[in-house]
């Protein structure tokens, strides 16, 4: 059967995923309510995490999908995905028009010479502005160098949500017909009778595991057909060679996997596949060790395939066992064996992820691609059961041959009201964030800045404070450049339990004016616990125990009433984010608890001193 391999890129919530869904309905492979967004995490966030496959039937065509991850953290992962399609819908909303990661996707897909479809989505936005976002796109495509035949892109103008495209703003159409002649008429076929005859050639470009199977690699066929039981070698990009044998493969029917040589598609029109053939995207069991951009053949003296670069982390951070006075009362994998058991499992599957397992007393170094890669892997933990605390994460710095320090760089776009942009630059530019264009439409500018990652460490917090919460800021990784110099950051200070027991709403009332509290009344806290931070900026250790005196009572009702104010309830996120360098964040399945390493005063004084 004739195969059409394609991604679906876009910056995050320019809605790939709802666009996927919808193809699914469509061709008939999905009933309504199914998402390519399965993962529990994905759900409850409303983003896509992983990337996933699937396919649908069109014309008596198999068109593979790959839906990926829009959010710049996870910018890696869609680059490998690039390696093994052969054409994208560059999706990019109507009203917010080209943003960070459309940029980031697009110039890596012009890179590899691929000619991608351009689909302008949600156009029933009331703000939404095609003609204007389409002007836009065709400028960044010139921008990044586009060929004549990459910038002669087709268009699709879409309403995901409700799964319509039209090829002409004033067509009427009631489906995604328009989209799907668009992708047969514009992506090439993934495969020839040529490269059929072939012996088989395939590459991984991302991993996955099973229980029972171990690890698995969903990989291109680029030639030949691979069939179950098939004696393989496996070679890196530098030549060298292993061997192997396959012991299971599957292809994706919707999204369904279906094993090869097996007959239970429950799609009838298609026969039984006999091998994984040229063109197609399978999964793959029977290789333990194998790794992305190797190559699996069936001859021993093929040529490898061209390597797949895999992005370095760019921040670090410390997992320890947990040691507050709390540790253990609600996680259920505890121990240290178990921590690193799960780190282990982990690295299976989550190819940005680096951790260091040398010096196990100081705990496991962990390093990723941003602070939400990192909080994502926290928050699977507690999920599952586990209970551990985190040091502050720290940028990854580069030393060159001449001891030259280098760190990370990041393109950060600011939509805000027009009336922020003063702040907004002030306080970037503290942080030693350069200005490189800023753009006025309306009531609302877009600012785009370069700086080092360090300097945006703890900042969206602060951000949302300052533009009361209607701007967005994105950022993404550009690379490492020389360092930026000290950056001071305006103290935050820690405001720290100095008793345990339970917190009570009459000391959260006093101490809610010196300060933003993380926790209500009720909550259990201990003797060195940070329950909130101060608006001075100073360290303050406090008593959110305290009960009104007893004596001064006033038989008053008015008295009862307390007001308080929300409290800013710490995630995992936040807590990373609003941490300081001598505190650690406590994760648990049931709470998300900030603490000083040093639980009393003594200790801390004794610390600062030496
Ligand atoms: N108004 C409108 N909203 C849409 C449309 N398509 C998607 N959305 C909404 O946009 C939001 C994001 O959609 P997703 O499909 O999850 O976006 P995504 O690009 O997959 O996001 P990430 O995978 O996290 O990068 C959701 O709330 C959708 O309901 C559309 O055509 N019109
Ligand atoms: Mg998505």
């Amino acid at each position: 059967m004739e195969v059409r391999n394609i991604a679906i890129i876009a910056h995050v919530d320019h809605g790939k995923t709802t666009l996927t869904d919808a193809l699914l309905r469509q061709t008939g492979v999905a009933k309504e309510g199914v998402s390519m967004d399965s993962n529990a995490l994905e759900l409850e966030r409303g983003i896509t995490i992983y990337s996933k496959n699937a396919s649908i039937p069109y014309k008596g065509t198999k068109i593979n999908i790959v839906d990926t991850p829009g959010h710049a953290d996870f910018g890696s992962e869609v680059e490998r995905v690039l390696r093994s399609i052969d054409s994208v819908l560059l999706v990019v909303d109507a009203q917010e028009g080209p943003m960070p990661q459309t940029r980031f996707v697009l110039k890596k897909s012009l890179e590899l010479g691929i000619k991608p479809i351009v689909v302008i989505n949600k156009i029933d936005k009331p703000a939404a502005d095609p003609a204007r976002t389409e002007e836009q796109v065709l400028e960044l495509f010139l921008e990044l160098g586009a060929s004549n035949e990459q910038s002669n892109f087709p268009v699709v103008y879409t309403i995901g949500k409700q799964g319509i495209a039209k090829l002409k703003l004033a067509d009427d159409s009631t489906d995604l017909t328009p989209l799907l002649e668009t992708v047969l008429a514009h992506v090439p076929p993934a495969s020839s009778a040529d490269a059929l005859n072939k012996p088989a050639r395939l590459q991984p470009f991302n991993l996955g595991y099973d229980n029972f199977l171990g690890r698995l690699a969903v990989a291109r066929v680029y030639e030949g057909v691979l069939k179950t039981g098939d004696a393989v070698f496996v070679k890196k990009p530098n030549g060298e060679t292993r061997q192997g044998k396959i012991t299971k493969m599957y292809t994706f029917r919707g999204l369904q996997k279906v094993e090869i040589g097996t007959k239970d598609s429950g799609l009838p029109d298609e026969a039984p596949q006999s091998g994984a053939e040229a063109g197609d995207i399978v999964l793959i069991a029977g290789l333990p060790d194998i790794y992305i951009g190797e190559t699996i053949t069936t001859d021993q003296n093929a040529e490898p395939l061209p390597a797949i670069a895999i992005d370095e982390p760019t921040i670090t951070l410390t997992f320890l066992v947990n040691n507050s006075p709390f540790a253990g009362r609600e996680g259920k994998y505890v121990t240290s064996r178990q921590i690193r058991e799960r780190l282990e499992r982990e690295l299976e599957v989550n190819v940005g992820l680096k951790i260091d397992f040398e010096h196990e007393q100081d705990g496991y170094k962990v390093s990723g691609r941003g602070e939400l890669h990192i909080a994502i892997l926290l928050e699977q933990m507690r999920r599952e059961g586990y209970e551990l605390q985190v040091s502050q994460p720290q940028v990854i710095f580069r030393e060159g041959n001449g001891g030259e320090l280098s760190e990370p760089y990041e393109e950060t776009v600011v939509d805000v009201p027009a009336i922020y942009q003063g702040s907004i630059i002030e306080r970037l530019g503290q942080r030693k964030f350069v200005m490189k264009d800023l753009r006025v439409h309306e009531n609302q500018v877009r600012i785009i800045f370069e700086g080092p990652t360090r300097g945006l460490l703890g900042y969206r917090s602060q951000f949302v404070l300052d533009t009361k919460g209607e701007g967005i800021l994105s950022s993404r990784v550009i690379g490492f450049r020389p360092y930026a110099g000290e950056i001071k950051k305006r103290q935050v200070g820690s405001m720290i339990s100095m008793m345990s027991g339970k917190a009570l709403g009459y000391s959260l009332w006093n101490l809610q004016e010196r300060g933003i509290l993380y926790i209500n009344p009720a909550t259990e806290v201990y003797a060195g616990m940070v329950i909130g931070n101060t608006s001075k900026g100073e360290e303050m250790t406090v008593n959110p125990t305290k009960n009104k005196n007893l004596t001064n009572v006033r038989a008053s009702a008015s008295d009862e009433a307390i007001n308080l104010v929300p409290p800013f309830l710490l995630t995992i996120e936040r807590g990373l984010e609003v941490m300081a360098e001598d505190e650690y964040l406590e994760i648990t399945p049931e709470s998300v608890r900030l603490r000083k390493q040093k639980l009393t005063e003594i200790e801390r004084s004794k610390a600062k001193r030496s």
